[in-house]
């Protein structure tokens, strides 16, 4: 499969790796949109949010811990950071492995554009 993230995931592409276990790795965007943007994937490929199963749904609270820890670590946690993630077109996703981002560093708008 041609997917850019599983090559990253994989090491066939080298990444700015922020963290890594068994199941989720997570490595900062080419293209940051804050100070701190960091992407959260897990290892196994699934092209958008729509094709997790219900069974396989604990891994996207593990994204959302790492990205929880991951602020901690960078001593953002206190000041703020959003958690977002695309899906499909009209949600602005780019990359079909679905990844979880971490962005933090400055003040944040709402509404997204
Ligand atoms: P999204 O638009 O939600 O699918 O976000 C995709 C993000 O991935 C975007 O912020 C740019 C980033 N990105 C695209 N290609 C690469 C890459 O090869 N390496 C890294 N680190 N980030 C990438």
């Amino acid at each position: 499969m041609d997917c850019i993230f599983c090559k990253i995931a994989q090491k066939q592409i080298k990444g700015n790796i922020a963290f890594e276990n068994d199941r989720v790795i997570a490595f900062h965007d080419l293209f940051p949109q804050a100070p701190t943007h960091i992407l959260i994937i897990p290892k196994q490929h699934y092209t958008t949010l729509n094709d997790v199963p219900v069974e396989q749904g604990a891994i996207l609270g593990e994204l959302m811990t790492t990205a929880a820890q991951l602020a901690k670590e960078l001593d953002v946690a206190e000041s703020g950071y959003r958690v977002v993630m695309n899906c499909n077109a009209d949600g602005g996703q780019s990359v079909y492995h679905i990844h979880l981002h971490l962005l933090a560093g400055r003040r944040l708008n709402w509404p997204p554009g």
